[in-house]
């Protein structure tokens, strides 16, 4: 497979995913994808000691991204000390390999001869770790964050990249890629792309998908287990959201709220909430999609999503949040109607 990293190649033969992965790359320390993998193995080849961060509150991206590099270089640098530092993960990631090797406590006075940032927009993200990283001998950047300016001796940036997962895999050596390492690259792609449904799923993400399932990855359990589960009460909070959930602006627009009695009466906290803005989105002639709950302090935490007609994250700015053109998220004082009403009025305003 070609891994769509010389310019001079891409100029002979230009496919359109691997042009979308090209654009904007932020090299620091090397010039190119090339050079990167070579200066990368040779670094792993000097140290004696590796450790490896994500960022903060890690995702599957995050998770699959470091482990990945952590079984790479487990597989096929034997002789080194490698460690794995990360926030503590959910338990539905335990059974990719080495997952129980993660941690947070260092040994005391360890300075590490290379150290790994995966996913990490700045260096602030990696929150306790950022020390660690900071005084490392060598320290690597590689990621997939827009704002990302670059960071450490060696970093590795692009922002048309769908994971930090989809710019490892562009670094390693597909020959030497164990199952076990294909598994955590294969929960990183999964999980940044929304199971192959968000717009940076490009050709070259399928094909890299490809060649993962070819190392014998579980594709299927992967994305049922670590994407889709939920609990019993998650499932519950949804069946809910959904049942009273709400149609306006002559059925454009969707709504549903949930209040600080709901979270006692369910016995759930927020990250149980996931999913509903997304699943109220798939409203068969739906624009936006608003899903609102309730913070301790009774004002609302707004999440949007919209349809290519209406950008949500200028919405969402209006009320001091923040976002994508088509999913943004905020938080609005006030009572849930005179919230939600407030923000229809910007929408209409929008589709006129
Ligand atoms: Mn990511």
């Amino acid at each position: 497979m070609r891994d769509g990293n010389g310019s001079k190649q891409m100029n002979m033969n230009p496919v359109s995913s691997d042009r979308k992965m090209e654009e904007g790359i932020r090299f620091l320390g090397v010039r190119s994808f090339k050079e990167g993998k070579k200066k990368i193995d040779l670094q792993i080849r000097k140290a004696d000691t590796i450790a490896i961060s994500g960022h903060m509150t890690p995702d599957g991206d995050c998770i699959g991204s470091c482990l990945g590099l952590y079984n790479y270089i487990a597989d096929n640098y034997p002789d080194k000390k490698v460690d794995i530092y990360l926030e503590p993960i959910p338990s539905k990631f335990s059974f990719l390999r080495y997952s129980d090797r993660i941690r947070q406590k260092k040994e005391k006075n360890r300075i590490y001869d290379l150290y790994f940032s995966m996913d990490c927009s700045d260096p602030e993200r990696l929150r306790d770790f950022r020390p660690w990283f900071e005084e490392a001998s060598f320290r690597i950047c590689i990621d997939h964050h827009m704002t990302n300016q670059g960071f450490g001796d060696i970093a590795i940036v692009c922002p048309g990249a769908s994971s930090a997962s989809e710019v490892l895999w562009d670094l390693l050596d597909p020959d030497k890629v164990s199952r076990e390492c294909a598994e955590a690259v294969y929960t990183g792609l999964v999980h940044d792309t929304g199971v192959f449904r968000h717009s940076n799923t490009t050709g070259k993400v399928m094909r890299i998908a490809g060649a993962l399932i070819d190392k014998g990855v579980h594709s299927e359990k992967i994305i049922n287990e670590t994407f889709y589960e939920k609990t019993y009460r998650q499932n519950l909070v949804l069946g809910r959201a959904l049942l009273e959930s709400i149609l306006i602006l002559d059925r454009r627009m969707i709504f549903s709220v949930f209040t600080r009695k709901d979270f006692e009466f369910y016995r759930v906290d927020k990250e149980d909430l996931e999913g509903i803005v997304a699943q109220l989105m798939l409203t068969e002639g739906v624009e936006v999609a608003l899903f609102l709950y309730q913070l301790e302090d009774r004002s609302f935490k707004v999440s949007l999503r919209s349809t290519d007609r209406v950008d949500v994250s200028r919405i969402a700015s209006v009320y001091g949040g923040g976002g994508h053109k088509k999913a943004a998220g905020c938080t609005a004082p006030g009572s849930a109607r005179d919230i939600v009403m407030s923000i229809a009025s910007y929408v209409e305003d929008q589709l006129k």
